[in-house]
């Protein structure tokens, strides 16, 4: 093939975060600036003989994004490529497909549920060959290529028709464009009970579902499910078809952003709700008043688990991301299982699903999952809901959402859990508060002192911050939160966001363990209340960040 080297310069700020590579697409538009990445990728990872799985949430800018990584992997030596047809692939999908098609990695393009278009954002993110996101010792080299990059290569040719499913080639590189449907399909057969959930949702206490894709990437994937495999009308899909700007939405499934979710199900009194996000890996689960949070939502998962299929070996392990609630904890406790906490991003699980010692976890940012791929997994979480209900439903006809909730919370309590996002506020102020609460760390100044709120006294019994060893490799990541924890359990996090593509982030989460029956029914803000005056008292961070009120509640 005819190579063309390409000279160009190096670009500020190519640092993966917590999920690949999210800028604004003008400044992916900029010349070489996307190049540069991709070849900062193939530097990294040494690509010759490989074949990788390409494609994302079809945001704005993916088909050229694509159409350059095509021309970028011929000149590298690549040997395959399998993209999706239209260059879409849901994240979980591409993930199942670096598996099932032992590819050695994959480029998923993709900014999550940040919004799209041609003045939002874009992503490019690295898979490894377990279909997980690439591991910090791969970012960090891919960083470090960026900084010192100086060429580039690809080989010129024309542009590869995506829409047509089948092999080609380009110059000498073969490509598969595949269905990006009906693997992941087959997959998920393969995991839930569908023969129980069909027969229930068509039973005679069937519930009525409703599904939202919130136009990101889910709505063909969904119709597969819902419509075309479980039978349900057409009326228990919507917003379902794909948008390259998700409709000019805010494509991320939580009480705020999904709001028209929220609105047909509270009109329609629909008992079963979910929604989605951009790329397919966040999930809400939301009937008619009752919203489950994503620390109950994997915690329930993980105590239901024995009428999944998939799961009827038994569990390897159980485990959440830091910040997320200790719901999860009792689950694993009472059924004798391991137990991980692991920095937030998906990544750190992947390590420990592959030594077979993990098999569900989750996010408290609406991500959850299992071992049957390497990324959350957003229609798994809403199918496992679905087949957990069928099963209760055998038992006890009539059960809702709320009722498996309330039911969790008696055997094991309830985690009050909430997350303050300050979005789009001054670096430099995020990381004064940051150093003030170092600084209150190191000294320990705070261990002992009692804090008044509306709601009681807090005492700060611990104060630190969270580094993590991963138990298989021994690899360390250091400064993934600042933790304290009151005497009465309680819990509050400061993180920075590592997904942001603007300024800076800064997440609190809180946590209220409790008991007392006569909470369980109660509304999070209020049973929160008085820990948040607390944690904003403590941290000052109203003061630093000249902000009043949080961006987004979830
Ligand atoms: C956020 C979430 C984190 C999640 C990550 C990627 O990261 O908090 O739990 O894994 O997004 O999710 P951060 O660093 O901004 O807090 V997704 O659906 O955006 O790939
Ligand atoms: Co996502």
């Amino acid at each position: 093939a005819n190579v063309k080297v390409v000279s160009t310069k190096p670009y500020e700020g190519q640092k993966p975060g917590t999920s690949g590579l999210r800028k604004r697409v003008k400044i992916f538009q900029q010349e070489h600036y996307t190049e540069n990445f991709v070849q900062a990728i193939f530097d990294s990872v040494k690509p010759e003989g490989f074949t990788l799985v390409v494609g994302g949430d079809g945001r704005f800018f993916s088909k050229p994004a694509v159409q350059k990584i095509i021309a970028i992997a011929a000149a590298n030596g690549v040997k395959k490529l399998i993209i999706g047809k239209d260059g879409i692939f849901s994240t979980p999908a591409a993930s199942n497909i670096i598996r099932k098609y032992k590819a050695n990695g994959g480029i998923l393009l993709t900014a999550s549920h940040n919004p799209g278009g041609p003045d939002n954002d874009f992503g490019i993110k690295y898979n490894v060959s377990n279909g997980g996101p690439a591991p910090e010792n791969i970012t960090d080299k891919i960083y470090e290529k960026t900084k010192s990059i100086s060429e580039y290569k690809l080989v010129e040719g024309p542009e590869v028709d995506l829409s047509k499913i089948g092999s080609t080639e380009f110059a000498g590189l073969a490509i598969d464009i595949i269905d990006p449907v009906k693997d992941y399909l087959e997959l998920l057969e393969s995991i839930f009970d569908f023969g129980l959930i069909k027969s229930f949702l068509h039973g005679p206490s069937g519930q009525k579902v409703l599904f939202d894709g919130l136009h990101g990437v889910t709505g063909p994937y969904a119709r597969a499910i819902f419509v075309d495999t479980l039978g349900l009308p057409e009326s228990s899909v919507q917003n379902c078809v794909a948008l390259p700007d998700f409709g000019g939405g805010h494509p991320d499934p939580n009480l705020t952003y999904a709001h028209s979710l929220v609105e047909a199900v509270e009109k329609g009194q629909i008992p079963f709700g979910a929604a989605s996000d951009g790329d397919g890996d966040r999930n809400m689960i939301y009937g008619a008043g009752a919203f489950v949070t994503p620390s109950d939502s994997v915690a329930v998962i993980a105590d239901w688990a024995h009428v999944i299929p998939y799961f009827k070996g038994g569990l390897k392990g159980l485990a959440r991301s830091m910040p997320t609630s200790g719901a999860i904890d009792y689950v694993a406790k009472a059924k004798n299982v391991e137990f991980f906490e692991v920095p937030t991003g998906w990544k750190f699980f992947g390590n420990l699903m592959d030594a077979g010692r993990l098999s569900i976890c989750g996010e408290e940012s609406f991500g959850t999952g299992s071992d049957h791929i390497r990324e959350k997994d957003g229609l798994w979480a809403v199918v496992a809901w679905l087949n957990i209900l069928a099963a209760a439903n055998q038992d006890k006809p009539g059960t809702g959402i709320k009722d498996i909730l309330l039911a969790h919370y008696k055997k094991y309590g309830r985690s009050f859990f909430s997350r303050y996002d300050y979005e789009e506020v001054s670096s430099d102020a995020a990381h004064k508060m940051v150093s003030a609460l170092d600084a209150a760390i190191k000294d320990q100044s705070l261990i002992n002192q009692t804090f008044d709120s509306a709601t009681g006294e807090f005492a700060v019994a611990q104060a630190f911050v969270f580094d993590y060893t991963d138990p298989i490799d021994g690899s360390v990541s250091r400064n993934q939160g600042q933790v304290l924890r009151f005497a009465d359990g309680s819990r509050v996090v400061f993180r920075l966001s590592g997904t942001g593509s603007q300024g800076a982030t800064v997440r609190l989460y809180v946590e209220r363990y409790t008991t007392d029956p006569s909470q369980f029914e109660k509304d999070t803000a209020e049973g929160l209340k008085g820990l948040i005056e607390v944690a904003l008292r403590i941290s000052k961070l109203k003061e630093f960040l000249g902000r009043d009120k949080p961006t987004v509640i979830t």
